[in-house]
């Protein structure tokens, strides 16, 4: 069927979403201690971990593009396209510098309070997680990251610290980052160092465990402190198929999908699955628990789901699933083309996947990453036309209006990177996808200065439509 007209609710929350530690830089500022992030090299995701931060060696967070600085002028520029939301993280060590004090860093806590401020002075609502591929490093190389136990304790009064803060601020809460990141990117994720091995599995379900039962923590808290406001949970949720309709392609990519979901269901339904029993035997997991964790587990869930969606990918029975930059690839889709970096630009699989979340959950959805990254030329006008970013968002925007008139509820879309940001993947500045230009190369240079792009004012009068503009063509 074919609409003329956007589904779009009139509260529909519209903006972008970037990550602490891809854009605030000031790693060593105002008492802030070093992250996870800040000692990686090449990205996050697939670089290199030092164990300190070594001098003479780049290291791309600790400038970032300097947000922590110049967020008045980004934020003003946000409100200039209209955004209604904008999603960041807490850096948890500008508030723990280590991440077992008793007592946070004052001025790590004012810096969000401006933030905050700034955005609500605007109509801009605040949306937070809560932790994203940064944690203090310190509990990285002291305590083992996730699959230490005590790591719950310093994440609830991190939790509690900040909601007892900012919960007049803000309203949307999520506890990790891609959760279901564990098993590919066990570092980023959950600050442990699981190298391959026997017991690989064992231990990464153990770290999520932790996970679960701290994620049901601060849910608790979040009732407890801010009844008025939500706290939800965020997957990486990218579209997931098949290779063929043979049915061991189909029933082996049902298996992988249920891996990832297999987060969410323990944390919006309250508890392990009956299908994970079969996992745990083939890989011999048997989970330290303690007594109240089920319970915990059971008792609070999530108010939301919130995931990020980039592509899709495919999947051929016993291919191992490749596990690099962007996800799972799979093998190529004869359907799709793709981005430069690789990654299939699948518009549909965006409604498939909102629909496929509806309906096993029937929670309310939050669209918080998506997004087109690729490498911007400079025209000799001196600006930069990103007709093709324009055409992968408008896309996207057409399906999700479409997911809406299917049913589902999804409450905002939280564009990624509206700033070119610094890579998670691969820690480039090069991969841009922001509406907005940010003069800095992979090496360092630049004049840091902010420059829009075409699709700025595009996405400007999108939201100035309530997506209207989509369906009527607007001005592009
Ligand atoms: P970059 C894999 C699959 C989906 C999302 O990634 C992913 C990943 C890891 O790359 O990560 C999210 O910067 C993540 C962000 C990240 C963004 O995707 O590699 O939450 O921190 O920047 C885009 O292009």
């Amino acid at each position: 069927m074919n609409r003329s007209r956007s589904a779009f609710p009139k509260d529909f929350l519209w903006g972008g979403a970037i990550a602490a530690n891809q854009a605030e830089g000031a790693w060593d500022a105002d008492g802030k201690g070093p992250s996870i992030a800040d000692v990686c090299r090449g990205g996050i995701i697939s670089g290199v971990a030092d164990e300190r931060v070594e001098p003479g060696k780049y290291y791309p967070s600790h400038e970032a593009i300097d947000f922590y600085h110049r967020y008045q002028e980004d934020v003003a520029m946000f409100a200039e396209m209209g955004f209604t939301l904008f999603r960041t993280s807490i850096n948890w060590s500008r508030i723990f510098p280590k991440g077992d004090e008793s007592e946070p860093n004052e001025a790590g806590l004012a810096f969000y309070d401006n933030l905050f401020d700034e955005l609500l002075k605007y109509g801009i609502q605040p949306m937070v997680t809560i932790s994203h591929y940064e944690t203090p490093l310190h509990l990285a190389t002291e305590y083992g990251g996730w699959e230490n136990r005590k790591l719950i304790g310093f994440f609830s009064r991190f939790c509690e610290t900040i909601f007892k803060r900012y919960k007049d601020k803000v309203k949307y809460w999520m506890t990790f980052n891609e959760i279901n990141n564990m098993h590919k990117i066990p570092f980023a994720a959950g600050a442990c160092r699981i190298d391959e091995g026997p017991d690989k599995v064992r231990r990464i379900y153990q770290a999520s465990h932790n996970m679960f039962v701290a994620n049901a923590k601060a849910v608790k808290l979040g009732k407890e402190i801010m009844p008025d406001n939500q706290v939800g949970c965020m997957l990486s949720l990218s579209a997931f198929y098949p290779n063929t309709c043979h049915p061991d392609d189909v029933f082996e990519a049902y298996e992988f999908r249920r891996r990832s979901l297999f987060y969410s269901d323990v944390m919006l339904r309250g508890h392990y699955p009956a299908y994970m029993n079969r996992v745990f035997e083939e890989f011999d997991v048997h989970l330290n628990t303690e007594p109240g964790d089920k319970e915990l587990i059971r008792d609070h869930t999530c108010a939301f789901l919130a995931f990020s969606y980039y592509m899709s990918s495919t999947h051929k029975a016993g291919m191992p699933i490749q596990g690099t930059t962007g996800g799972v690839r799979g093998i190529d889709n004869p359907y799709l083309e793709k981005s430069s970096y690789g990654w299939a630009i699948d518009p549909k699989g965006l409604r498939y996947v909102c629909n496929e979340l509806y309906d096993r959950y029937e929670k309310p959805l939050f669209i918080v990453e998506n997004g087109f990254g690729d490498v911007d030329v400079i025209a000799e006008d001196g600006k930069i036309h990103d007709a093709y970013r324009i055409d992968y968002v408008r896309r996207h925007l057409i399906e999700i209006s479409e997911a809406l008139e299917d049913g589902c509820e999804v409450l905002g879309y939280a564009y990624w990177g509206p700033i070119d940001i610094v890579s998670a993947g691969t820690g480039e500045m090069r991969k841009r996808y922001g509406f907005i230009y940010v003069d800095k190369d992979n090496e360092g240079n630049g004049t840091l200065k902010r420059m829009r792009k075409d699709s700025f004012d595009w996405y400007k009068e999108v939201i100035a439509s309530n997506g209207e503009s989509l369906f009527t063509g607007g001005r592009y």
